[in-house]
């Protein structure tokens, strides 16, 4: 992509009103504009990352057997009367009246809604285990929205809904997401914690958050001090079953604020690390919550009659921009990990008159546009320095940059955007090191 062609309206000045440091960089990298309080327009070059980060969710909720299925953003206030949820969740819901007088209101989760598909259409234990999820916006008219992207009252969720004939097969299913959720994390750059918690408005009483430290996070965490040792998750994959690996993730202790009970914790207090953190998922394990109330059972081998067990497991999308963000970045702006990063490689012509440094930049693109590399051309006709400071403030994982001296000797500089390591590579080396990875 040319950055002429490409709508990034960058800021000079640092945003007054934002209080965190991702909210202050995605207004100043032109990621985002808020359109109302907690509501946001997603530029082209936020989107970029909402969409990779939203397909690794996808791809590892494939991996994990879910099936894709997108629900409606309305739903009709009925199946919520019927569960019950309709008083109970308050001044959150955001309810609306159509021009016949009917209650509907804007999803904030799907637990009604899918069970209402589920009940509509499977009978039988045979169609079981089932697992469906949607990736789609949902509403709640947070009291504080606050911190951009972060705790917005539009965002994206994944949402899973899992189906199992009894409580062992559920577990099962519960252990799946668990590890998926590792998995989904780790390829973002993450180090997420699975931390005991509170199950809130979705109910149950098997839930867990995954949380990212963060001074800046919204949720007061404890956690055993040694729990990142032993946690590399290839190598615990191949050691364990499900279960055994799931039991490894939580021997250590790790518990959100609402769980975390400071005379009942076992672990010492000098072993306790006290702080806060970005809550990036939460799963839940609420047996026949749903299905009881909306009567959605299914027959079992013995050809009795059941209520399904379920359980509905959620990832941030769009808190996960920010929370990224929050996790990675320097004085200078974003540093993007590769997988999530708007585009793979910067350009930038620092002379943008001289005739070699245009044709050599030129040269560069169409090989890296041929090769189907990420690639951000800044073409404009711009200051050297504005152009490099642009770059780093954007957080491209890597810089292509084209100086006329360089080139006299058929060189240009490559930089990595994290370490700010810089190598003078010949054109040609540089072409080959993109192919190769
Ligand atoms: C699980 C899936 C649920 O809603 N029902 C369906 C369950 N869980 S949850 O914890 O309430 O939300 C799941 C994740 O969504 C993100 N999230 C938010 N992101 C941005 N702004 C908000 N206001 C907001 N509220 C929740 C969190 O990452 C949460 O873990």
């Amino acid at each position: 992509m040319r950055r002429t062609n490409f709508f990034i309206p960058t800021l000079r000045d640092t945003p007054k009103d934002a209080q965190i440091e991702s909210h202050r960089l995605m207004l100043r990298a032109g990621m985002i504009q808020q359109a109302s309080a907690g509501i946001y327009s997603w530029l082209p070059l936020g989107f970029r990352s909402l969409k990779k980060i939203e397909q690794i969710v996808r791809e590892e909720q494939n991996a994990a057997g879910a099936q894709e299925l997108l629900m409606p953003t309305l739903q009709a206030a009925d199946l919520w009367k019927e569960s019950g949820r309709y008083e109970d969740y308050g001044k959150e819901l955001l309810r609306i009246t159509d021009r016949h007088d009917r209650d509907m209101l804007y999803g904030p989760t799907n637990e009604e809604q899918i069970t209402e598909i589920f009940r509509s259409h499977v009978k039988s234990y045979k169609a079981l285990p089932m697992n469906l999820y949607h990736i789609q916006w949902k509403f709640r008219d947070e009291v504080r929205p606050r911190f951009g992207v972060m705790r917005g009252r539009e965002f994206l969720m994944k949402d899973a809904y899992s189906f199992d004939l009894n409580y062992r097969d559920a577990v099962h299913s519960y252990n799946k997401m668990f590890l998926a959720y590792l998995k989904t994390y780790e390829r973002m750059g993450l180090k997420a914690i699975p931390m005991m918690a509170d199950s809130g408005p979705i109910g149950g009483d098997m839930s867990h958050e995954f949380v990212i430290l963060a001074e800046t996070g919204e949720s007061a965490v404890f956690y055993q001090r040694d729990w990142f040792e032993d946690k590399n998750l290839s190598a615990l994959e191949e050691a364990a079953n499900l279960q055994n690996l799931v039991d490894g993730y939580l021997s250590k202790y790790a518990a959100t604020d609402e769980k975390h009970d400071p005379l009942k914790c076992p672990i010492d207090e000098k072993d306790l690390i006290s702080t806060r953190g970005i809550e990036v998922g939460h799963i839940f394990y609420f047996g026949t919550k749903y299905s009881e109330a909306l009567g959605a059972k299914i027959t079992g081998p013995d050809g009795d009659e059941a209520p399904v067990h379920m359980g509905s497991y959620g990832v941030g999308v769009s808190r996960l921009v920010g929370a990224i963000i929050e996790a990675s970045h320097d004085e200078k702006g974003i540093v993007w990990p590769e997988a999530v990063s708007p585009f793979r490689v910067g350009l930038v012509n620092i002379k943008s008159d001289d005739k070699k440094c245009v044709e050599v930049c030129e040269d560069v693109y169409s090989s890296f546009n041929e090769t189907k590399l990420d690639i951000l051309y800044d073409d404009r006709d711009e200051r050297a320095g504005a152009k490099l400071n642009d770059m780093d403030l954007i957080g491209l994982p890597w810089q292509v940059i084209v100086g006329p001296r360089g080139i006299k000797s058929g060189r240009v500089e490559l930089k990595n955007r994290r370490s700010g390591t810089t190598e003078d590579l010949p054109i040609e080396t540089l072409k080959q090191r993109f192919l190769t990875t």
